[in-house]
């Protein structure tokens, strides 16, 4: 039963309705029979050997977590209800110099794909090359940018030569590994460039040529699964268009044309962070409701950006992007299921796919049900299979709308989904899943022998550094991504007369930079850091010193936070000191932009290695000291207990990069405050695996100044685990006119009820809050609220104390309602701890 077009319209405008329309023209056709093989799609859906399925994706990339943690994030991912990984390949970690690969360890993307297949899901693989991903220089190697005559992403023969020789490395090496769906592998789906709309107009007409000749490429490796370009409107023949963003289902106009499915590659969980950004929050509802709201809009495809952000380790994430990666996605950076996303995306899945049949062969309609309020449909001529998506739109008013006879209250900005057309087994907001709640605690036996010693690097002087020029070089171009630092130096001769005449008047270092930081010395004397950030990469230093009759020298370290990811004309970017003067001087203001510059690039102890055991002996440590800048601090620790995941609280510190047992856990950045006056990140993921039972050697290079003794080796846990569910009338069902068990089976579950659960190896330990009434507060910070049933903490004990998990009834019968509040709709809150079962206590 289609609406009038004019009432579409007013709901879902009018790029949806053009789509709408040539969308559902034709119902989608039945499965085929035996013998069609392969992955083939049609404007409904993508098709495994024939046969219709819903996709539901997330974004793990292998390098951003360790191959010990990803058999338990796949696992994970596919108990969160997701049957398809998708990764990024990344070019410059396999290929860092030209012609001599690497794929072992983080970057072992054979052994990442195999052990997807072994969880019997699939796999979508962007091979990019260009990939953004907040990864350095979007995923291009350096040597890229040193090739003669090159221009990136466009139609430039010395370009297109390199990216065809690596898509053509991958994709061999994934035919000889059987890896393709046709083969009996898993990847039924690949991506070649990324987002190039966004940049395509830069590059005029050989943009279009470029798009065109990507297409070809992927399409003449003859894989047998269809390509995607996201957010390319014009992909050409075949190659699907799909949509990035974070509503997808309201904003993505569709793919260009009626026979390509809806694919949503990237649908943001978070927003990935830069240092200095205040924490990035997108709740679970809201993400809910956006795929929600993208399936019931014929989406055929939902891909979480990311599921699991985990961490750019090493030098590995682009300008200034943030060490820990989407913290917020459903599993927390350290693989942690972030409670109540994880659950409740979880919880959707299951909805989903149990309207499947509806979805993939039912025909779509949408009926108005008041203002903001629509039904959409999907219904088999025969009505056998109907499934009805209820939307309220509405973003601050709910709503009750009637729907075929019966009243459903939809919460502003809600879904709830029908399975049958008649019971809502899910609303995208009203969580049923639990809460949780991350805690940091320092490990006790890590503070033994927490001795620390230092070494501290030269500060050079122009006459210490080889490389000069007669003005400041350019940096990228210098440390050709080896480090992010290079030393300037320079020197200038002053007399009496030129310096000011009263003791009040300092004269002033200014430096003008193209990024991305820089920290100052002055005759050896350190005087303040700049920085840029990520959207001004550029900035300007100015800081008064003391300066002398004779030679004064000026030391500045210069850095860069990772290469840029984004934009047109990616080789021509420029970062590290352009300009600088002294003013205030009694003569005036002295222009060293043309001074002699003496240039160093990287730290002494890095090109030493004295981050790895055999590398620390070559330099002398002295007993750490003092707070001093250019740093490096060294101790030894012993492996916390248990399985918990590991990690450095570098609260005291300033910015740096720190090591354990030689291996780089990134870039630290504590200094660098968020406008909520705090540091973007200051704990650091230390992998387990990185970590032998004793004697781990931590090694840390301090930048401008920090306090190691400060510095915390800490234990990270989500054992505070809560429930948060109101209780409510379901309307009630009159009959079921068909048997439909799966169905029957969740109707049970309509009642409200609470669940808790911990970890596999662990229980229940202690209820550390429980009301039935109106508390108030968040996981781990519960208060009572006016109305309040004392009986809820012992019922709650009683049903879960030493269990794994419980369910909990969410009604006054249960836990008696409290006398004072008469008539009021009640919740139940939980707050339980977990912990580890006894017998494994005794161990
Ligand atoms: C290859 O990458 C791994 C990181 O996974 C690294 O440990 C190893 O040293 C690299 N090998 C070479 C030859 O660079
Ligand atoms: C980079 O360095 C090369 C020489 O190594 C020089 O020819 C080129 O102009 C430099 N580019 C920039 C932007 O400084
Ligand atoms: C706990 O909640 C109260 C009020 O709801 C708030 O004032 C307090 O800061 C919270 N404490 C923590 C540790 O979050
Ligand atoms: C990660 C990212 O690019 N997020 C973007 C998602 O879309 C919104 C709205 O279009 C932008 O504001 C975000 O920057």
């Amino acid at each position: 039963m289609a609406s009038s077009p004019e009432s579409v319209v007013r709901f879902v405008g009018i790029a949806c309705l053009l789509f709408a329309l040539s969308a559902t023209a034709a119902p989608p056709r039945r499965p085929r029979k035996a013998g069609v093989s392969g992955v083939s799609y049609d404007g409904r859906s993508i098709m495994i050997n024939g046969r219709r399925e819903l996709f539901f994706s997330g974004s793990i990339h292998y390098p951003r977590s360790t191959p010990e943690m990803w058999p338990d994030l796949i696992q994970k991912a596919k108990r969160g209800g997701l049957n398809v990984i998708q990764t990024y390949v990344f070019w410059n970690v396999h290929e860092p110099v030209q012609g001599h690969f690497n794929f072992t360890g983080r970057y072992d993307l054979v052994r990442f794909i195999k052990l997807i297949h072994k969880h019997k899901m699939y796999v979508t693989l962007r091979l990019g090359p260009f990939i953004q991903a907040e990864w350095n220089h979007g995923g291009f190697p350096y040597w890229l940018k040193e090739i003669p005559g090159i221009v990136f992403r466009t139609d430039n023969e010395p370009f297109k030569y390199h990216m065809q020789n690596f898509v053509t490395k991958i994709m061999d090496m994934m035919k000889s590994e059987k890896l393709f769906f046709p083969q009996g592998g898993p990847i039924i789906l690949a991506q070649i460039e990324n987002e190039y709309n966004m940049v395509e107009a830069a590059y005029r007409e050989d943009g279009l040529k470029y798009v065109q000749w990507a297409a070809n490429l992927a399409l003449g490796f003859n894989a047998g699964i269809p390509w995607v370009m996201c957010k390319q409107k014009n992909a050409p023949g075949p190659v699907i268009n799909a949509c990035n963003g974070r509503n997808c289902g309201d904003t993505f106009t569709g793919p260009n044309s009626p026979t390509k499915p809806s694919i949503w590659t990237e649908n943001w969980t978070a927003q990935y962070r830069v240092f200095g950004d205040p924490p990035s929050q997108r709740s679970a509802e809201d993400i809910a409701y956006s795929v929600a709201r993208f399936f019931s809009n014929n989406g055929a495809l939902v891909n979480y950006y990311m599921y699991h952000g985990g961490t750019n380790f090493g030098r590995e994430g682009a300008s200034y992007v943030m060490t820990r990666y989407y913290d917020e996605a459903p599993l927390d950076e350290y693989g942690l299921p972030k409670e109540p996303k994880y659950g409740h995306l979880r919880d959707l899945h299951q909805a989903l796919k149990l309207s499947r049949k509806g979805l993939l062969w039912g025909v779509p309609s949408v009926q108005p049900l008041g203002p903001g309020c629509e039904a959409r449909l999907y219904e088999s001529p025969d009505s056998k299979v109907c499934v009805a998506f209820l939307t309220n739109t509405n973003p601050r008013t709910d709503a009750t709308v009637n729907f075929r006879g019966v009243n459903y209250f939809l919460p502003r900005r809600s879904i709830s989904i029908l399975p049958d057309c008649k019971t809502v087994i899910f609303n995208t907001q009203r969580v049923n899943a639990q809460h949780n709640s991350r805690t940091f605690h320092a490990a006790g036996e890590t503070n033994k022998n927490d001795k620390w010693h230092m070494f501290q690097e030269r500060i050079p002087k122009f006459r210490n550094t080889r490389i000069i020029s007669s003005k400041p070089l350019e940096l990228y171009n210098m440390t050709k991504d080896t480090t992010d630092y290079m030393w300037y130096t320079t020197r200038f001769r002053l007399e009496d007369e030129d310096l000011p005449m009263r003791p009040d008047i300092r004269p002033v270092l200014l430096v003008s930079s193209l990024g991305h930081a820089m920290h100052a010395f002055v005759n050896g004397i350190y005087i303040g850091s700049g920085n840029g950030a990520k959207l001004e990469k550029s900035f300007v230093f100015q800081k008064p010193m003391e300066l002398k009759r004779g030679v004064n020298h000026i030391s500045i370290l210069g850095l860069t936070i990772g290469f840029p990811d984004n934009g047109a004309y990616l080789e021509h970017r420029l970062a590290g000191i352009h300009t600088a003067a002294i003013q205030g001087l009694n003569t005036g203001t002295l222009d060293l932009s043309q001074n002699k510059w003496g240039h160093e690039v990287g730290m002494k102890g890095e090109k030493l290695g004295i981050f790895t055991e055999e590398g620390s002996k070559k330099v002398q440590w002295t007993e750490a000291k003092n707070d001093k800048p250019v740093t490096w601090y060294k101790r030894y620790f012993d492996m916390p207990r248990g399985n918990d995941p590991v990690a450095l609280d570098m609260t005291t510190m300033g910015k740096g990069l720190a090591w354990v047992n030689g291996n780089c856990i990134g870039r630290y950045w504590v200094s660098y405050l968020s406008p909520l006056g705090k540091p973007s990140q200051s704990v650091y993921h230390i992998p387990r695996e990185w970590l032998k039972p004793k004697d781990n050697l931590l090694v840390i290079f301090e930048e401008h100044g920090g306090k190691p003794e400060g510095i915390l080796i800490v234990t990270v846990k989500r054992d505070n685990i809560c429930t948060v569910v109101t209780e409510f009338h379901p309307p009630t069902i009159k009959s079921f006119s068909r048997e439909d068990n799966e169905i029957k089976t969740l109707v049970q579950d309509v009642k409200p009820r609470a669940y808790l659960k911990c970890d596999d190896n662990k229980v229940i330990r202690s209820i550390a809050f429980a009301s039935f009434g109106n508390p108030t507060g968040a996981c781990g910070n519960f208060t009572v609220g006016t109305c309040h049933s004392p009986q809820a903490a012992s019922v709650v004990e009683k049903a879960c104390l030493e269990k794994n998990s419980c369910v909990l009834p969410v009604s006054a019968q249960a836990y008696g309602a409290d006398p004072a509040c008469p008539g009021t709709t009640s919740t139940l809150v939980v707050q339980a701890k977990c912990a580890r079962k006894k017998k494994d206590d005794k161990e």
